[in-house]
């Protein structure tokens, strides 16, 4: 009963005709399997509809609370990015966790996804179902259901390290390995560490990967190299023969900030061959130091 009560008051507070909850909610319910959840901003108002389902709604408000952050006007985008990083986390570690409800006026939602963090976060949601609505005061707005994306964790490769399997150009570069990864210095010309892989990557499905870097280079980029094996024979085999495709990263895009670790995020180019090789490039003609740590590579393999 309490908790009815409560549901009722927060729809009437937003404004939001409950009808649409109660349709996201219904939706959910009749897709549910026994031990599934859904994400929702609150669980309260999700009852209403459905009271059978307590318990397979779960507010994912409470993150604010988990993360230590009280969610306020001057919240910073460092702030959001931890409260995120938790509800990837989630996402990630929980097969229970079947759909995830966005409203997109709910202000902790809002902050959450409307913010510009280089992450993973959007990869791990598909969009199923979108339910418009009008608030009274004349604004249309949306809810959003996306179910949760499943990805495996291909391989991690931590660059703590040497291994025989690496090479570099030019050749004679040193690198340092230590518990925090590769730590490599950056000549007046592109410097690379390049890793062929023992185990090919399926390259038709969706992939995407993240990577953990240190740097204090002001200027300049990185570049994540694929290498695919069109002539299938294992190995890259050259320009000729086989192709690349390439993701850059820079400080200018706040893909990294100095002196701080970060972590970058990218998909991985399709492509009907399979990827043999990464490389890790760093361009431009600054010199400096430049730390690469975490390679881990995801794929959707139903997809
Ligand atoms: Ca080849």
């Amino acid at each position: 009963m309490f908790m009815w009560k409560n549901a009722v008051t927060f729809s009437e507070d937003a404004s939001i005709s409950s009808g649409v909850f109660q349709q996201s909610s219904n939706w959910i319910s009749q897709r549910l399997e026994q031990g599934e959840i859904a994400l929702v901003p609150s669980s309260q108002i999700f009852y209403v509809s459905n009271p059978e389902m307590a318990g397979s709604f779960v507010s994912y408000s409470s993150l604010w609370k988990s993360a230590g952050i009280v969610l306020q006007a001057n919240t910073t985008d460092s702030d959001v990015s931890i409260v995120r990083q938790y509800l990837i986390k989630m996402l990630k570690e929980n097969p229970e966790i079947k759909y995830l409800v966005r409203d997109w006026v709910d202000p902790s939602d809002y902050k959450i996804f409307d913010s510009k963090s280089n992450d993973e976060l959007m990869i791990l949601l598909n969009e199923e179902k979108v339910i418009p609505f009008t608030l009274s005061t004349g604004w249309s707005n949306k809810i959003t259901i996306y179910s949760r994306v499943v990805f495996s964790n291909q391989f991690t490769y931590s660059f703590s390290q040497s291994s025989s399997n690496l090479f570099t150009r030019p050749g004679n570069l040193s690198i340092n390995y230590g518990s925090n990864g590769a730590t490599f210095n950056k000549l007046g010309e592109p410097t690379g560490i390049y890793l062929p892989l023992d185990t090919k990557l399926t390259a038709t499905v969706k992939n995407y990967f993240t990577l953990d870097i240190y740097t204090d280079l002001k200027l300049g980029s990185l570049q994540v190299v694929f290498y695919y094996d069109k002539n299938n024979d294992g190995v890259f085999s050259g320009y000729d023969v086989d192709y690349v495709k390439s993701l850059e990263f820079s400080s200018n895009s706040s893909d990294w900030s100095n002196n701080t670790m970060h972590q970058i995020y990218g998909i991985a180019p399709s492509a009907d061959d399979k990827i043999v090789q990464i490389g890790f490039i760093v361009n431009g003609n600054q010199t400096g130091k430049f730390t690469i740590y975490n390679f881990k590579f995801y794929s959707d393999l139903n997809s």
